[in-house]
């Protein structure tokens, strides 16, 4: 067996040629350089260099300007809940509505939407991919997902973020739709829960009141109707154990990169 010392010295050489590709230092030079090794051999370090840095899970989706808007957004999955709650909620614009927001957390929070709209926002036009072959140009704003995480004071150990969504996927009282995604993304300056599109009041058609924008993800991930955050340190005991409505029961993968 390798010891873990080798396969982490394996590691940060690639992590340094890695650096080179990315023609952020000269590889060489670099490598050789004691300070930068000693620098590199701190955990906190090599985890920083690692996600933050190296891995393209880090950049940007591409955002676009407002000619690249595609003319309507349209739908898909679960178009408007068959969920008496969620009806009664729509029927009086969503005034009751709250998310909550719990789990691993110190502070569990109740937000209404009005709250989400005095949160800072972010708004952003990206493209959409869905597996099922087709792409749409949105204008999303939202409240940055980092910001209602850290309101809620996230307990050290969680590692996973869990939507749980207002739509029951095979008829009325069935399993709700939902879905997951880890700090990477959680705390991405990008993933934001949007509360409108196009510079409208989100649509019951695409999520209303709140939906999940999390951009370097397939479609799937974008969970729609959300009901509840909930913070764990692993997706095991969650339903299936995958991760998601279309993890458990359809053999999608978790990581949807696109
Ligand atoms: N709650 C919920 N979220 C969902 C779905 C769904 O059926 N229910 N469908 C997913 C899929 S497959 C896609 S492509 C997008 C579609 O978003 P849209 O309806 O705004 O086009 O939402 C995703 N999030
Ligand atoms: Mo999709």
């Amino acid at each position: 067996m390798k010891s873990h010392k080798s396969g982490r010295r394996a590691f940060l050489h690639r992590s340094v040629q890695a650096l080179g590709l990315l023609g952020i230092v000269g590889c060489d030079r670099l490598s050789q350089n004691e300070s930068f090794q000693k620098l590199l051999s701190t955990g906190e370090t090599l985890s920083r260099v690692a996600h933050k840095t190296l891995l393209p899970r880090k950049a940007m989706a591409q955002e676009f300007g407002e000619r690249d808007l595609s003319p309507s957004f349209r739908s898909n999955g679960t178009s408007n809940p068959e969920n008496p709650v969620y009806q009664a909620l729509a029927a009086n614009g969503f005034q009751g509505w709250k998310l909550t927001v719990d789990g691993m957390v110190e502070k569990p929070l109740q937000l209404s939407i009005a709250q989400l709209r005095g949160m800072p926002r972010r708004t952003q036009i990206t493209r959409h991919d869905c597996v099922e072959g087709w792409s749409a140009i949105g204008q999303w704003t939202g409240v940055p997902l980092a910001h209602v995480l850290d309101a809620a004071h996230v307990h050290p150990d969680a590692r996973f973020v869990v939507f749980h969504c207002a739509d029951p996927m095979d008829g009325p009282g069935s399993a709700h739709y939902y879905e997951s995604i880890d700090f990477d993304d959680a705390f991405h300056p990008q993933t934001i829960l949007a509360y409108e599109l196009n510079g409208r009041e989100l649509p019951i058609a695409n999520g209303a009141p709140l939906r999940l924008r999390v951009e370097r993800q397939l479609g799937y991930k974008h969970a729609k109707y959300l009901s509840r955050i909930e913070l764990v340190d692993s997706l095991r005991n969650i339903r299936g154990g995958k991760g998601g409505y279309w993890e458990d029961g359809h053999g999608y993968q978790w990581y949807a990169g696109i």
